[in-house]
């Protein structure tokens, strides 16, 4: 953070000199608030909603969003003209945005039936089919973002949801902000539930008077939004799952010496002003003393312009430059943190990508900044943070769709494979499943009733 001078710096840290565990604690993510505290909090606020529907709803967007002059917690579609008034610039970076995300994302689609046929006669299916109705979280807080509901909104239009409900908090003066309401106007969503926070995601789990109970819930949020998609996800009674797990933004930004210092500094200054909680990481490949200060020179003086720079100065105090001496190195701390976006700036980029294993989303070489993927590109910025891009992939077509498998077996394929389940069903003494091949293929052997 901030040394005698006041100066934003990065920590910085030599891995030829540094021990391993000196490395591996650089790159340990700031430790979340306790989760059990938070449900403690949140627990609560589910049972109020789930039980006072609307009327428990609207009560917490009063108390929370100070927005006492709401008499209703949802608008329902189509929404009025009046409420999506944006200037014509606006309008214009939206539709741009909303049709490279549209692009993308149809082709993402599996439009052809997976087909196998295992055995002569037994063929295994396999289609997917949307997800009905879906509850996209778009977070406001210290940011409006009307870029995550493009992000959420596009591929469960695309993906053939029936149901798209949004759910954002609305400002102080009960209006929702007019970037929102355009985009929920052109993915075509039934309705906006005008709150945030553990009690948005509860209506949306539970369902209310007056808005529809989804069943899936995706989207970003603080931790009590992430506290509260966990606890509807765990009961089974709301039959409601969600995207993934969310925790602070986070870039790893690898730069070799073909890096433009100032173009560094700028990719982590725009991860690094989402929240005092994001993590931005430096790994710089080969670079001289020189080009090392030139980066952190930049960093200073483009943080110190920035009007979030409170927000900056947060982020970078638990914020580290590893400095390296190869590649390879490079991409093996990277992989071991899994960034949620990693940007590649070095001279051949797609061949450093091809050395991932674990990322969100990557961003190669030196024309693309990773503002092109949060906002217009056409790759979705919902995307694993705090590690999970070790399991989990960022919002995605397949995100909104589920599998559905079919078997369809002739005769002859019963007669192939019988025996082996008959078997299987022995060995688990499973006797009804054993008869059900049994008295089939005795049928087809003509000892059945009528033939
Ligand atoms: N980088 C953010 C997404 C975002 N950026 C929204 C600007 N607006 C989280 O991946
Ligand atoms: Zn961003």
């Amino acid at each position: 953070g901030l040394n005698a001078e006041g100066r934003i710096a990065m920590r910085r840290i030599d891995t030829m000199t540094a021990s391993s565990s000196t490395i591996h604690e650089a790159l340990q993510r700031p430790s979340q608030r306790s989760t059990e505290k938070i449900m403690a909090i949140v627990r609560p606020i589910i049972k109020e909603v789930r039980e006072g529907g609307d009327k428990a709803l609207l009560s917490y967007t009063h108390k929370f969003e100070k927005a006492t002059s709401l008499t209703s917690p949802v608008l329902k579609a189509p929404f009025p003209e009046s409420m999506m008034q944006l200037p014509r610039e606006t309008i214009e970076a939206i539709d741009i945005s909303f049709e490279n995300i549209r692009k993308f994302h149809a082709a993402q689609a599996e439009n052809k039936t997976l087909e196998v046929e295992t055995m002569p006669g037994v063929v295994c299916s396999r289609f997917s089919r949307p997800i009905e109705r879906v509850g996209l979280y778009v977070p406001g807080g210290t940011a409006v973002l009307p870029s995550t509901a493009l992000m959420l909104g596009v591929p469960a239009m695309v993906a053939g949801c029936k149901t798209i409900v949004m759910a954002s908090p609305p400002r102080a003066d009960g209006r929702l902000t007019p970037e929102v309401v355009y985009v929920a106007h052109k993915v075509g969503a039934e309705s906006i539930v005008l709150a945030g926070g553990a009690q948005a995601v509860a209506a949306m789990a539970y369902g209310t008077e007056s808005i529809p109970k989804v069943d899936k819930i995706l989207g970003p949020g603080n931790q009590f939004v992430t506290a509260a998609k966990m606890l509807v996800s765990n009961d089974t009674t709301a039959q409601v799952s969600i995207d993934m797990p969310a925790g602070p933004s986070e870039v790893l930004v690898i730069a070799d010496k073909s890096a433009n210092p100032a173009f560094v500094a700028s990719d982590l200054l725009s991860q690094a002003e989402h929240g005092t909680d994001s993590q931005v990481v430096c790994i710089t490949v080969d670079l001289s003393e020189a080009q090392i200060k030139a980066i952190e020179d930049e960093l200073h003086s483009q943080a110190m312009a920035l009007p979030r720079v409170d927000m900056v100065r947060g982020a970078i105090s638990h914020s580290v430059l590893l400095s390296t001496t190869t590649l390879s190195h490079a991409l093996e701390l990277s992989n071991a943190y899994a960034p949620e976006h990693l940007i590649l700036q070095t001279a051949s980029p797609l061949a450093v990508r091809d050395m991932v294993t674990n990322a969100g989303s990557v961003f190669c070489g030196h024309w693309t900044p990773e503002s092109v993927g949060d906002y217009s590109a056409g790759v979705n910025h919902s995307l694993p943070t705090y590690g999970y891009a070790k399991q989990y992939s960022g919002v995605n077509l397949g995100s909104f769709t589920k599998h559905i498998t079919s078997s369809h077996l002739t005769e002859q394929g019963l007669r192939n494979v019988g025996g082996a389940v008959m078997v299987l069903a022995a060995v688990e003494q499973l006797e009804a499943h054993r008869r059900a091949v049994e008295i089939r293929l005795g049928w087809l052997n003509g000892e059945g009733k009528g033939r």
